[in-house]
Parts: C-alpha cells; sequence; structure tokens
C-alpha cells in the first residue's frame, strides 16, 4: 500500500482538477452496511430486486419502506469517517469535483459542497404517483429494527405512498446530476474511484469514459473491481486510512 500512496501522490500533485467517484465502500467505516452487505444479515433473505425496485414497491410498500426507513435511522446515527472528512479537505488543495453513488449525507456532514448525488438521497422522499415532495418529520426515527414493515405515509396531495428519493433499479438517472457527473469527468485530470464494486452502470462507466479520455484513474479499494483495468493505480486499503495518509503527503 506504501508504494502506491507514493506513486499517487506525483499523479495528484500535477493534477488541476481531480473528480472522486464514491461507493458505498468510503462510508462503510462509519458503520453504514455497503449496498451488498445491506442485503445480508437481518435482511438476508431478499434480493436487491426485491427492495431496489419500482415494482417491489408496488408489490409491497410496506416492505420497502420498512426497509429504507431502517437504513434512513442508521444513517442519522453515524458520523462522517476520516474518509470523507479527506475527501472535504482536498478542495483545499485542488479543483475537486465529488460524485456519489451513496444515498446518504456524510460527504456534505464532512463539509463537501456541490456534491453530485448520482443515485439519489435517502433524505428526499417524494410521492410516488405525483412526484410531490414530501418532508420527513424532525428528529431521528425510532431504533432501527431490522425485518420491520412500516406503511408508507400518504401523500398530502393526491393521496398515493410516499417512496424514498432514490434511484432504483431501472429508473433512470436524474439528468441534472448525470450530465454534471459526465461534465466532471470530462473536466477532470485525475478520477480517484473510491469505495465501489463498479458494478451498477451507468456509473460503473464513468471510470472507463475518463480512461479512454486520456484521464488518469486511480481506485482506492481492498477488493478488485473491474477498474483495476484502466486504473493507472490501484491502492489496495480502507479509504478511512489510504484518504488521510494521501492527503497528509500530498502538500
Ligand atoms: C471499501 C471499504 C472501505 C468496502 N474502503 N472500499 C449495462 C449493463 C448491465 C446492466 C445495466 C447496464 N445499464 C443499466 C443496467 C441496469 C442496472 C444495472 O447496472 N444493473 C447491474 C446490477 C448489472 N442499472 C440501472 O437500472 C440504472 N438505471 C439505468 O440504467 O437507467 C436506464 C434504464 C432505464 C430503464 C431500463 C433499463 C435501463 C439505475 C441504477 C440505480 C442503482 N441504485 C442503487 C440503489 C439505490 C438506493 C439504495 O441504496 O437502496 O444504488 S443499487 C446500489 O448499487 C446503490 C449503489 O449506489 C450502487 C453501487 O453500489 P456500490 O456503491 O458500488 O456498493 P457495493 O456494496 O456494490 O460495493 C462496495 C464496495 O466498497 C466494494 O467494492 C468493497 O470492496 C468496497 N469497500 N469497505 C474502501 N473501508
Amino acid at each position: 500500500m506504501e508504494n502506491t500512496i507514493s506513486a499517487a501522490l506525483p499523479l495528484l500533485r500535477q493534477a488541476c482538477h481531480v473528480t472522486v467517484l464514491t461507493g458505498a465502500g468510503v462510508s462503510a467505516e462509519s458503520g453504514v452496511p455497503t449496498f451488498r452487505d445491506v442485503l445480508t444479515g437481518l435482511w438476508a433473505r431478499y434480493e436487491a430486486e426485491d427492495l431496489a425496485t419500482a415494482a417491489a414497491f408496488e408489490r409491497d410498500p410496506a416492505l420497502v419502506w420498512g426497509w429504507y426507513e431502517w437504513r434512513r435511522s442508521l444513517v442519522l446515527r453515524v458520523q462522517p469517517n476520516p474518509a470523507h472528512r479527506a475527501i472535504a479537505a482536498m478542495a483545499a488543495r485542488v479543483k475537486l469535483s465529488v460524485v456519489t453513488q451513496n444515498v446518504d449525507d456524510l460527504h456534505e456532514r464532512a463539509g463537501s459542497t456541490g456534491v453530485i448525488h448520482v443515485h439519489g438521497s435517502l433524505h428526499t422522499p417524494r410521492c410516488f404517483a405525483c412526484a410531490t415532495p414530501w418532508h420527513y418529520p424532525a428528529g431521528i426515527p425510532d431504533e432501527p429494527e431490522g425485518g420491520r414493515r412500516l406503511a408508507p405515509p400518504p401523500c398530502p396531495r393526491c393521496g398515493e405512498p410516499i417512496r424514498p428519493g432514490v434511484v432504483w433499479f431501472g429508473e433512470s438517472l436524474p439528468t441534472a446530476a448525470w450530465q454534471a457527473a459526465q461534465q466532471a469527468v470530462r473536466d477532470c485530470d485525475v478520477l480517484l474511484s473510491v469505495g465501489t464494486s463498479s458494478l451498477v452502470y451507468p456509473a460503473a462507466q464513468l471510470p472507463f469514459d475518463a480512461a479512454r479520455e486520456g484521464k488518469t484513474v486511480i481506485q482506492i479499494n481492498p477488493s478488485a473491481t473491474h477498474v483495476d483495468a484502466v486504473a493507472q493505480l490501484s491502492i489496495a486499503g480502507k479509504a478511512g486510512e489510504v484518504l488521510p495518509h494521501l492527503l497528509g503527503a500530498w502538500a
């Protein structure tokens, strides 16, 4: 790991614009299960398609809303970790864009601004039918209870159920966020892909687009991913350890 961190430093120091693409691994050290982990434990009997699709919500809204309330409650109880804080601090060193697949707000709580959320947010629910935004009551919901079913509230405008403000499988990414993410890749010199399995498209395409356009791609992940094929450097380690180390040595 030390060697790859040393090799990353000149690439970062030469860059005018760095785009960081983050996935669930960045929030893992805060205690938020990664997307694949969240389907183990108490929810192990479900597949992603049972919970993270519009069809699943239509079939069983209380199951899906209960899962998202459990996750939202978890996220509200945790704090940003050294990886979120290092990413926020990088903005003082270089022009920085942050593109995240995460539906939590831990980048913002660590101080990052203008974060591009390509998969939406747990904190911006809306009506399933008429898309009217809905606001959660203030405060943290009850202690998370895995496996709990919970009926979604009705939309005050049309009475249809409220849905989470995330992007489910089969849904288009929000146009403005997706265009901003593509622009951030076109504009950068270095794309830092951190804590994502790079399995879910179209976000998984971004490091490949960057490489094709001649950008330097650096990956930080304890496990191998498809991005290894195009990354100039793959740093095998945890985001909360590698990023503070990189930041400290950058100056
Ligand atoms: C650490 C760590 C530490 C652990 N430090 N690292 C092309 C080919 C094939 C399929 C498709 C395709 N194009 C589109 C599709 C279909 C589909 C798709 O990609 N399917 C794949 C499963 C194959 N994509 C879509 O449907 C997308 N929409 C779309 O394409 O619209 C056009 C369309 C319309 C109609 C029909 C068809 C197409 C939408 C995708 C939306 C994804 N949404 C989710 C759920 C959000 C809500 C929620 O959270 O519940 O987003 S899926 C889930 O995966 C979530 C995540 O953001 C996303 C990515 O996961 P991520 O972040 O990579 O997490 P993990 O858990 O997979 O990985 C964690 C990583 O961290 C691991 O690598 C660990 O090693 C690492 N790690 N600790 C650093 N400490």
